[in-house]
């Protein structure tokens, strides 16, 4: 996949892009990442991207030409391919979540245009194919908003995680429930013991343990996510237990 950044502030992306996982993907080939430099798409002396609203108000609106001539100096003429997904993240798009994550992992092509000061020209958004809010909160701008995506989208590309980690087996993915409680070694720290279950060795134990804390987990914290959850009948008869035990706040 092939990612475009456009920012007035790409000093903030090598230390996040070259980390760890993101790192080793654009090693591998598996992801390219080019940050393109809005004030290189000025032609004053200040190299301005900002400036006064129209009808007055506090604050600056981003200014319309670097943004226009930085998508022609990318994309063909024509607009953006079948696989191009242009996105401004903006606390006035849709919300991203994972099922989003995986739709931008099939795409071929990124490019995430990072909203800054109070907001975007309007006239940006006619060459924008998805707007995308990370949360319902209020950014200095959208170049954390745009690592965020990425990297949700980035670990869903066939071959960046390693082999041996499934993106399909984790909480949002796995059955849509929470994922439970999890212990390494030591067995016993500061007087807090590992669930016996876990060292019995007892394989079908363990997965009907860790089957039932998901959902109780769940039931506590995201109640929510149940209703569009894949659940068996054993599932339903466990939560109906849980729910008439009153499974209210402080238990589980
Ligand atoms: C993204 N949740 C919050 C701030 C205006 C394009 O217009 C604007 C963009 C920003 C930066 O993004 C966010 C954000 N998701 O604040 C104001």
């Amino acid at each position: 996949m092939k990612v475009d950044v456009l920012t007035v502030l790409p000093e903030m992306f090598p230390g996040p892009l070259n980390a760890s996982i993101l790192g080793r993907a654009q090693a591998a080939g598996l992801l390219t990442v080019n940050i393109v430099n809005l004030r290189d798409f000025t032609h004053d002396r200040h190299r301005t991207t900002d400036d006064y609203p129209y009808g007055g108000g506090q604050g600056m609106v981003m200014k319309p030409e670097p943004v226009f001539e930085a998508l022609d100096a990318l994309l063909p003429p024509q607009g953006p391919p079948p696989g191009t997904r242009v996105i401004l993240t903006s606390p006035q798009g849709e919300t991203f979540t994972q099922s989003r994550a995986w739709e931008l992992s099939r795409a071929e092509r990124l490019v995430l245009i990072c909203g800054r000061y109070e907001g975007v020209d309007e006239r940006v958004r006619h060459r924008v194919t998805d707007e995308i809010s990370i949360g319902d909160y209020v950014l200095t701008g959208g170049e954390l908003a745009a690592l965020v995506i990425l990297d949700a989208v980035a670990r869903l590309i066939p071959g960046v995680l390693g082999s041996g980690t499934s993106p399909l087996e984790e909480s949002f993915s796995c059955d849509g429930l929470l994922e439970g409680p999890q212990y390494t070694r030591p067995p016993e720290y500061r007087g807090l013991a590992v669930p016996e279950v876990l060292l019995s060795g007892d394989h079908a134990r363990i997965r009907q343990w860790r089957r039932r804390q998901a959902l109780a987990r769940t039931l506590e914290r995201r109640p929510d996510l149940l209703e569009r959850a894949r659940l068996g009948p054993e599932d339903r008869r466990y939560l109906e237990g849980l729910r008439a035990k009153g499974g209210g706040p402080g238990e589980g």
